[in-house]
């Protein structure tokens, strides 16, 4: 089943909503593989937004993303990168649908609440970044039989 990489953001386990949104990836039917309270270091975010070091948002969001500690996922379940790109909802909260988690939680492409993976290879690079292989995990989600057709 598809894998893909989560991350709860500093600003949304400041103000409490992690297991909110957690409860929202699970109802979908989302299987945890990989879950951990952890900080960000310059190191990692460098290699996470290695696309970005050149933008002019890089220092910002540099100095947001390590600021505090963050919630790591590793989510499975089938189109996992597309289906949690659709509950996170636009980059920019003001654009992001209601019922999203952005355009329900968030106001500030700043400050956007969660990441996830863009693409499956994105996902395989994100997921190395912040997992040790022993820490995703394979079990037996017995709700799959009644997931999937
Ligand atoms: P992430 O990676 O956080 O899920 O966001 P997206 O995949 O939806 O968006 P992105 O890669 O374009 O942006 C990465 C990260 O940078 C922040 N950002 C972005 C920002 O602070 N200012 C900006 O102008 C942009 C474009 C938000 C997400």
């Amino acid at each position: 089943m598809e894998k893909t990489f989560a991350m709860i953001k500093p600003d949304a386990v400041q103000r409490g909503l992690a297991g909110t949104i957690i409860a929202r990836y699970e109802a979908k039917g989302l299987r945890i593989a990989g879950m951990k309270l952890m900080m960000v270091t310059e190191e990692m975010a460098r290699k996470h937004y290695a696309e970005h070091v050149d933008k002019p948002f890089f220092p910002g969001l540099l100095k947001y993303i390590t600021s505090g500690p963050v919630v790591a996922l590793v989510l499975e379940g089938r189109n996992a990168v597309a289906e949690v790109r659709k509950m996170n909802g636009a980059t920019n909260p003001l654009e992001a649908a209601c019922g999203t988690i952005r355009g329900d939680f968030a106001q500030d492409k700043g400050r956007n609440a969660v990441h996830g993976s863009d693409s499956v290879e994105s996902a395989q690079r994100e997921i190395a970044i912040y997992f040790g292989d022993d820490e995703v995990l394979e079990y037996d989600y017995l709700p799959a039989k009644w997931l999937f057709e």
